[in-house]
């Protein structure tokens, strides 16, 4: 591995942005067509595009073994019917890297997922670290009504593979009923 001198990047903690980041990557809901549960109100909202997602990736790390690297994730407060705005959801690319996620302002849950279908949320506000074990494909929701805003630590070649929860999606929706955050069942997942 090549030797590298350690650094630090300032992260904004009152909105969650890397004002140095090496990429800022925008999320809109034209980016994530199909994900959502609700087409028509999809259709409905596709006409305004909102930015659903951004994530600061705060240096460009050599995607190689033994090395780390460390985003920010800022999602907006809003819903596409009573499904509540989130992150596409991914599996790595090498199924055995883990990651960290620490919360730093606003609600989320925070969607874990085994191959098996298996589900695992867990809530997520500012200061909540929590651990995606090792094969678990994992997407956030923000449920408040604030921006959601998170840092992911995670190892540099991990890589990101979208193909599958892009086909079936998870095997639960996060909505709002009643004014209560809920997980429902998938009807598209088999
Ligand atoms: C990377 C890490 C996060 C996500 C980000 C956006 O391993 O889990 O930085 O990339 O929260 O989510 P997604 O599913 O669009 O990559
Ligand atoms: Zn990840």
């Amino acid at each position: 591995m090549q030797f590298m001198t350690p650094f630090s990047i300032q992260v904004d903690v009152s909105n969650g942005s890397i004002p140095a980041a090496a990429l800022v990557q925008s999320r809109r809901l034209s980016d994530m067509r199909g994900l959502y549960a609700y087409k028509e109100a999809e259709e409905t909202l596709a006409a305004q595009n909102p930015l659903i997602y951004e994530v600061y990736l705060a240096y460009d790390m050599p995607p190689v073994e033994g090395q780390l690297a460390y985003s920010t994730t800022v999602i907006q407060a809003g819903k596409v019917s009573e499904e509540y705005f989130m992150t596409k959801g991914h599996y790595h690319s090498l199924g055995n890297r883990g990651e960290l996620y620490y919360g730093l302002k606003g609600e989320g849950l925070f969607l874990m997922q085994a191959e098996t279908g298996e589900v695992h949320a867990e809530a997520m506000c500012a200061g909540t670290g929590a651990y995606v074990p090792p094969y678990w494909g994992h997407r956030t929701v923000n449920t408040g009504s604030e921006p959601f805003v998170f840092l992911a630590v995670y190892p540099a070649d991990a890589g990101y593979n979208y193909q599958s929860i892009a086909q079936k999606g998870f095997a639960a929706l996060v909505v709002e009923r009643g004014g209560k955050t809920e997980l429902v069942k998938n009807p598209r997942w088999l």
